[in-house]
């Protein structure tokens, strides 16, 4: 192991439509992590254990109703309020698997027909993540996958809706994985992508901010 200073954990993004098998694979993700002795933490947004989260979660669940800015800034507020522990995290050498990110937040948010740009504001400043992994699944097939839940988004139109937008924000560095191979081939293929960003890490790469 790199003893710099600057070694630290790595934040790896995945990102996806609904049934993509985010959930799946960053779990398993995790336990190859630590098989290998590396530190690691599931994480996931929205995270519904703050009073921010909370919100969240009786808005997705129809609950309560909620003007679209409104729901796309406390979004944000939920990945605000975990920022500081985040790079703490981070700079004590945890590698972090988050199950979706800002990219959800501009891409469900601008499905609905708000400004990718004024999307993004309230993102600036949050932690670049190291690798973003979009699980690649078209909305048809997704949504044979178990049949959607009962929680808002979770309709077809609205998904073919949302991967529209995950094309506009997709740059060149995300690395795209056809999450329509069985469970043990994405798994397989996620987990080479991810080395590289954990020795990389480990070897100081710096840490950035998003969308500066
Ligand atoms: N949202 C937002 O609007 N703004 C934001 O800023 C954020 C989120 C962060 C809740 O998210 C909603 O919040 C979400 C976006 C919005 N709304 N939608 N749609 P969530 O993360 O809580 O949603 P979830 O319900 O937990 O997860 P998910 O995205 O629906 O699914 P997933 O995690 O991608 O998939 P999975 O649970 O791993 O797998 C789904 C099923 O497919 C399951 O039965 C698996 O066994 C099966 N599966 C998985 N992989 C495979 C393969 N390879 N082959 C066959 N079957 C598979
Ligand atoms: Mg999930």
């Amino acid at each position: 192991k790199n003893c710099s200073s600057n070694s630290r954990g790595a934040l790896i993004v995945l990102e996806g439509l609904d049934r993509s098998g985010k959930s799946s694979q960053s779990s398993r993700l995790v336990s190859y992590l630590e098989s290998q002795g590396h530190a690691v933490e599931l994480w996931r947004f929205p995270d519904r254990n703050t009073s921010v989260g909370q919100m969240i979660s009786s808005y997705l669940s129809n609950k309560s109703q909620l003007d679209d800015h409104t729901i796309h800034l406390l979004f944000s507020a939920n990945r605000w309020e975990k920022r500081s522990v985040m790079e703490a995290k981070l700079k004590a050498g945890v590698n972090l698997i988050v199950d979706r990110y800002s990219y959800s937040g501009v891409a469900f948010s601008s499905a609905k027909g708000l400004d990718v740009e004024w999307c993004k504001a309230p993102e600036v400043g949050l932690l670049a993540p190291d690798l973003v992994v979009y699980l690649d699944i078209l909305p048809e097939k997704a949504s044979e996958r178990g049949g959607y839940g009962g929680e808002r988004y979770e309709q077809l139109e609205f998904q073919k809706k949302v991967a529209h937008c995950y094309e506009v924000l997709r740059d060149p560095s995300w690395k795209i994985i056809d999450a329509c191979q069985p469970m043990e081939e994405v798994e397989k293929q996620l987990q080479e992508i991810v080395w590289d960003q954990v020795v990389a890490c480990q070897k100081g790469k710096p840490l950035f901010n998003l969308w500066r």
